[in-house]
């Protein structure tokens, strides 16, 4: 995810020259050699997972984004509920040292973090709707609104303009990303765009 992210921050520039759009200040041009297997692969994977039809919209992205937060709110938030031993919704101090004692050390640092998160009062106790605040808190630091705009940078690649990224145009814009990366090794004005 992360390579396609810093494919698709790299593609921006490009791809807003090419359409003849001002280009967002201080965006470097060299980009385009990473790009073409991250953002097919990924792209596709966005589309396939989100979209409809072999094409995704803004919406679509949208999500995509939703659903990478809601992973990892879920997965935070299960660190903490798996030590609610009697189930009523609540985990103590006291519940989190049996559970914790069980994990192995990573797992233990992370459930004992968020539970420590979660009892933002330090009163030993975290209820349910504090486990979840600060597992959201935890999902929206972990996927936040920089990557989610380098998600939603996908639409870049609509060619037409219809609202919709297609695989075909995914394709377009791999190809055009690798031929940018070859003329820019090729050519003292490639060199020149890599500088601006
Ligand atoms: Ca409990
Ligand atoms: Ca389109």
């Amino acid at each position: 995810m992360t390579r396609f992210l810093l494919c698709l921050l790299l593609l921006i520039p490009a791809l807003a020259r090419a359409e003849g759009v001002a280009l967002p200040p201080g965006m470097a041009l060299d980009v385009l050699k990473l790009s073409r297997a991250g953002l097919i692969e990924e792209g596709t994977r966005l589309i396939l997972g989100y979209g409809s039809q072999d094409a995704i919209s803004a919406a679509g992205l949208e999500l995509a984004i939703g659903h990478e937060r809601a992973t990892r709110r879920a997965a935070q938030a299960e660190q903490v509920l798996a030590a609610d031993l009697n189930g009523d919704g609540a985990v103590t101090r006291a519940e989190m040292a049996v559970h914790a004692g069980t994990l192995s050390v990573r797992m233990r640092a992370r459930a004992l973090a968020g539970f420590a998160a979660a009892d933002g009062d330090g009163d030993g106790r975290a209820e349910l709707p504090e486990i979840m605040a600060a597992a959201q808190a935890y999902a929206l630091e972990r996927f936040d609104e920089a990557a989610a705009e380098r998600v939603r940078a996908l639409m870049y690649c609509d060619a037409d303009r219809d609202g919709l990224v297609t695989l075909a145009e995914l394709r377009a814009a791999g190809d055009y990303l690798a031929a940018r990366a070859e003329a820019q090794k090729l050519t003292p004005a490639g060199q020149m765009e890599r500088d601006l």
